[in-house]
């Protein structure tokens, strides 16, 4: 990864190689700690952060499903977060919010460890790889199912149910696909390891429901608000395993992601292959909501306020 300067640790600005945990934090053992994933995009009001106030909700959010308290304000989490891209001078970067809970004592209750925040940012470029915007990744069905509510707890975004996109991750790219599709324990699609899943077909959009276990995606609704506002008919149903494979396209939708297409699922081609026109479509438009340049959307901005170091020394 690509390395900067500072990172924001429990209120303050360290120098990111001291950014550091004891190797007895509760979170480290038990998977007890809940993440939020942004960007901020040089935009033409200069950098800010997609849905930024959105993502700290999902966090505190998470943080609450887990009986987390956090010891900072929504408002008190974002300012920091300005005042990190600013201090680093970034004009774009990934935003990873982190809460865990600490060291101080051993055993599943986590109840009495210290609750811990950190907040690092960090120039990130494509996550599904270079070509993937244009050409589409390759998806494989994971062996592996999604968490379901039975046992964990799909919405929230905690440290610990990620061992189940690990998995699946891993068996696909060992297999040579660069994502995972993970079926529900009904076996109804889900979502891919990182992102939320759409399927065109004859000009509509299907996408899973809630109640399949999926991460609420706020890249997910800010898409599905772009294809209404389009025209098109966005559908949230279950999507069978065949739907997937005759569809027209299929594309999925994550703040790592942005919006990219499968061009290919257990080695058949979806559609034509390749990206295809509603998914650029909504790729195109997508893009510009996130770097600004789609006025409708500006709302969904929130414009870093602190002169950066780098604007300041110029
Ligand atoms: N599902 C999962 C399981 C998921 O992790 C993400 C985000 C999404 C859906 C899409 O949610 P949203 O970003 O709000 O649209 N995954 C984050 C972490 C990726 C990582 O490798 O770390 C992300 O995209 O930041």
């Amino acid at each position: 990864m690509e390395q900067v300067d500072l990172i924001w640790h429990n209120g303050e600005l360290v120098a990111w190689e001291d950014a550091k945990v004891h190797v007895l934090s509760h979170g480290l053992h038990y998977g007890t700690s809940v993440f939020e994933g942004e960007r901020a995009y040089e935009t033409p009001r200069g950098p800010a952060i997609f849905r930024h106030r959105d993502h700290l909700a999902r966090l505190l959010q998470s943080a609450q499903l887990y009986y987390m308290p956090l010891p900072y304000t929504l408002e008190e989490l974002r300012t920091a977060t300005h005042e990190l891209i600013a201090a680093n001078g970034l004009r774009e970067c990934y935003v990873r919010p982190l809460a865990y809970r600490g060291y101080g004592q051993m055993g599943i209750n986590p109840l009495d460890c210290e609750v811990s925040v950190s907040i690092a940012v960090w120039p990130w470029g494509a996550y599904l790889g270079d070509a993937a915007k244009k050409q589409g990744v390759r998806g494989k069905i994971s062996s592996w199912r999604r968490i379901t509510g039975e046992s964990l707890i799909p919405h929230a975004k905690a440290g610990g149910q990620y061992l189940n996109s690990v998995l699946a991750k891993i068996e696909s790219v060992k297999a040579g696909y660069e994502e995972a599709i993970l079926l529900d324990s009904r076996g109804f699609v889900c979502e891919g390891s990182g992102e939320n899943i759409f399927i065109v077909r004859d000009g509509e959009i299907v996408t899973p429901p809630q109640t399949a276990s999926i991460l609420d995606g706020i890249s997910r609704k800010s898409v599905m608000t772009i294809a209404r506002d389009l025209g098109y008919v966005v559908i949230e149903r279950d999507l069978t395993r065949s739907e997937l494979m005759l569809a027209d396209e299929v594309f999925v939708t994550g703040t790592a992601a942005e919006l990219v297409a499968l061009c290919e699922i257990d080695d058949q081609k979806i559609g034509q292959g390749g990206t295809g026109p509603i998914t650029a479509e909504l790729q195109r438009v997508f893009e510009g909501a996130l770097r600004g340049t789609e006025p409708r959307y500006a709302d969904w901005l929130d414009v870093v306020e602190v002169p950066s170091r780098a604007s300041a020394a110029t």
